[in-house]
């Protein structure tokens, strides 16, 4: 009998489980409570970090903000919980918290083993290796036997032993949890590199006291698409988030802006129509007001705005689009069809 019930319950599990009927769903949740439960980094600049005034600022914060735009109608109904990158999966899967924006590449043991889903791409990174330049370093398979700076719990620290595997160099890892504390070790002279995702490395350099004694090596060896992350399970809250970036990055191809938002209106383009909510259909296809896109659009700005003042050419990080760029110049960037 006992074992007869166990089975049933499994059975549930596995049903809900399988279609994607989550019990109480996170969209329901976040609502009852007002806000969205954001984890994010807090220490890398134009990614997630506090400001001078403690204002959070940066490409995963606004992404969270879209989030939040989307399902309250006000960027602003979001909060952010500092993690590391070791703490960043379980928070997620204990639902500590709703949705995690801290530059997190997708891979396929997260999605499996972790039971996580990875939404729509919001950054394209891949893994460099900044050195000091009084080493003479010009590339990292000069590294043989380099004291080496890096995050645990990241595929940061997986690649590099695979890299020095590869290339059957000796090196020796500097393993410290806590990214400033890593950053200041690097800083400090205890390692002759720091290994991260590139993006990273820029807004270190950027930091660093003398920038200039620093250089980036060429080669990238890995590909890091990072993501927004939910827990598997729950495909209302998935498509929401999913279709979040979406919004931005087809704002972006519409020519569509915070400024003339309010004018497009106005258009009698259809596709327009429907992606602002003047049409109505697509805000109550995934659970939310019509004018779902508008908000992101009209409170947070498309794709190429958050990028332009998170980390763009004239912020202090200095990054080109490059692979980030729209799919129409050559990126990567491209959404999915709005109908
Ligand atoms: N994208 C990689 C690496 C993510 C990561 O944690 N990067 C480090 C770069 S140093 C970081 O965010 N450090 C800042 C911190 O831990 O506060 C992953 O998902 O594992």
């Amino acid at each position: 009998m006992k074992l007869f019930k166990l089975c049933l319950v499994a059975m549930v599990v596995a049903i809900f489980a399988t279609t994607g009927m989550a019990m109480a769903g996170t969209l329901d949740e976040v609502r009852a409570k007002g806000f969205i439960q954001t984890g994010v980094n807090g220490t890398v600049f134009g990614f997630s970090m506090p400001d001078k005034k403690g204002v959070w600022k940066g490409i995963d914060v606004d992404t969270a903000k879209a989030i939040a735009a989307a399902v309250f109608g006000d960027a602003n109904k979001v909060k952010f919980v500092a993690l590391t990158a070791v703490q960043r999966l379980p928070a997620l899967q204990s639902k500590e918290i709703d949705v995690l924006c801290r530059n997190t590449t997708q891979t396929l043991t997260r999605e499996t083993v972790n039971g996580l889903n990875f939404c729509h791409v919001n950054y394209y990174d891949g893994q460099g290796f900044l050195v000091w330049k009084k080493l003479g370093v010009k590339s990292a398979k000069e590294l043989e036997g380099a004291t080496v700076c890096v995050l645990p719990g990241t595929t940061t620290e997986m690649n590099a032993a695979d890299f020095f595997r590869k290339y059957r160099m000796k090196w020796k890892p500097v393993v410290i949890e806590s990214g400033a504390e890593l950053n200041k070790a690097y800083l400090a002279g205890r390692c002759d590199c720091l290994t991260s995702d590139a993006s990273q490395l820029a807004a270190l350099r950027s930091v660093a006291p003398n920038p200039d004694d620093h250089a980036l090596l060429p080669e990238i060896i890995s590909k890091e698409p990072l993501c927004p992350v939910v827990r598997h399970g729950d495909d209302q809250w998935y498509d929401i988030v999913n279709w979040t970036v979406m919004a931005l990055i087809q704002a972006e191809e519409y020519g569509m802006t915070s400024k003339n938002v309010d004018s497009m209106l106005k258009s009698k383009d259809p596709t327009i129509m429907r992606f602002l909510g003047v049409t109505p259909g697509m805000g109550k296809a995934l659970g939310l007001d019509d004018k779902w896109a508008y908000n992101i659009i009209k409170q947070v700005g498309n794709y190429g705005e958050i990028f332009e003042r998170t980390v763009g050419v004239n912020t202090k990080l200095g990054l080109e689009r490059g692979l980030n760029d729209l799919w129409t110049r050559g990126g990567l960037m491209y959404s999915a069809a709005f109908r």
